[in-house]
């Protein structure tokens, strides 16, 4: 680490500390012989999609891994969602968090049902059940709950409030792939779980997701909901949609499920890693994983406390950025901050305290098979350099922008 003086950071005119791009969602790939050897048979026997032997084997695999009877592979976890949502009948409102990835929002909205958005509790960055119960009108018809960070959800209250108002639960499980709550994999949990295998997770099918549940009713509705309502050579029983993973896609999946404990492994060192360099610099809090459960540590996560560091998150941010650090910060600004949602509910964020306080306070940094030990220690010391000087950083960017 060679910055010295302010002038040292690229922000100021100095040099990047990294000369390549550091990534949060760099892809980790697994072995390529053996992908490469899956394209090649799949090119040989002339079938790219609909049900092809990759996807069944990947289908098999994973509820296998995941201990649940059925998984319907699909093209992301987007469609994923909607297709869920629909196949378990919801309408009028569904209770979900702002404090997430747009998609989950969106897979409402797309048809036409109103995202209820409720507040988290601070401390697991997931839906506080206490918040939950308050929402519910009768119009309610569900809960659509996201495990962030793969940090499971406080699944059983939001079970006793479903069960209690006879809503649908299901979980945006984009984040939790090879997760555990309570000993049990997630997957297993609500009426159905959505992952996402998009290349930015850690486990990739390029694009892709999973849908997982436990019902063979909601499993058999949600298969034909997946490919346009099919149930047999021309005979559609059914509306649907063209939710289907491709071969490629279940191809790349065979192969990263073969190198899972590696990225598992390498992501929970750099987590580690992290953890140690930064524990003692002021106003960074890293959000923390249950040792005692199953984790994928895909997610390094700072909580920025400017009151104690002199200079906001953003700044940070932008400081890292300059050096070709480039950190995010998911899920600024929350859905409800968003359009359409924005225009929808503009008194929104009122009713969402926690989730406006989270959305200045958070920065996902760089991690996966992408990123070697010593970036690492790069990106903790110029953190460290930038909190130090904190006041001064912000004073002078103010300066040069004419800003405050
Ligand atoms: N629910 C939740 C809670 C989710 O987080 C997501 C997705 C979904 C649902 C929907 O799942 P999918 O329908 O996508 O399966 C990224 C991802 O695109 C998105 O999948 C993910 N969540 C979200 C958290 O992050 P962006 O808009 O931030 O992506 P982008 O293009 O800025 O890429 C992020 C970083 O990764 C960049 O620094 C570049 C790097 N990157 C990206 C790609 C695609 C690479 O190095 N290589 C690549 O191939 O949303």
């Amino acid at each position: 680490m060679t910055k010295q003086s302010l002038n040292d950071l690229a922000i100021f005119g100095g040099q990047p500390a990294s000369e390549t791009q550091l990534h949060v969602g760099r892809p980790n790939i697994g072995n390529r012989q053996q992908l490469l050897a899956r394209i090649n048979d799949l090119l040989d026997r002339r079938w790219f999609t609909n049900n092809g032997p990759y996807v069944h084997e990947f289908e098999s695999r994973l509820s296998e891994l995941l201990g649940v009877k059925h998984c319907i592979a699909v093209c992301n976890a987007t469609i994923g969602l909607a297709i869920t949502i629909r196949a378990l009948g919801m309408t009028g409102e569904v209770i979900t968090p702002s404090f997430t990835f747009i998609a989950t929002a969106h897979a409402l909205q797309w048809q036409e049902i109103t995202p209820v958005f409720c507040d988290i509790d601070p401390q697991t960055h997931n839906l506080d059940p206490r918040c939950v119960a308050a929402l519910i009108t009768p119009r309610t018809t569900g809960i659509l709950a996201t495990h962030v960070w793969g940090r499971p959800c406080a699944i059983e209250p939001l079970i006793e409030i479903a069960q209690h108002h006879n809503l649908k639960l299901m979980f945006d499980a984009a984040h939790a792939f090879g997760c555990s709550y309570a000993g049990h994999m997630i997957g297993n949990f609500g009426e159905a779980e959505v992952f996402s295998f998009h290349a930015t997770k850690f486990f990739n099918t390029f694009e892709g997701g999973a849908v997982t549940t436990n019902s063979d009713e909601l499993a058999a509705k949600i298969r034909l909901m997946t490919n346009f309502g099919f149930s047999g050579y021309d005979r559609v029983i059914y509306l649907g949609v063209n939710g289907k993973m491709s071969e490629p896609a279940a191809a790349m999946g065979l192969t990263g499920l073969e190198c899972l404990d590696e990225f598992v492994a390498v992501n929970r060192r750099h987590y580690k890693r992290y953890e140690e360099a930064l524990a003692d610099v002021p106003g960074v809090r890293m959000i923390q994983y249950e040792e005692a459960e199953r984790n994928n540590y895909q997610y390094v996560v700072l909580e920025i406390d400017e009151t104690a560091t002199h200079i906001t998150r953003d700044l940070i941010s932008s400081a890292l950025h300059a050096e070709n650090v480039l950190a995010r910060r998911y899920f600024y600004p929350g859905c409800h901050r968003m359009e359409p949602y924005r225009s929808y509910f503009p008194h929104a964020g009122l009713l969402l305290p926690e989730t406006e306080k989270l959305c200045q306070r958070v920065l996902s940094l760089p991690t996966g098979t992408g990123v070697e030990a010593q970036d690492v220690d790069l990106i903790c010391d110029l953190i460290r350099f930038v909190i130090e000087h904190g006041a001064e950083v912000s004073q002078k960017i103010s300066s040069l922008t004419g800003a405050g």
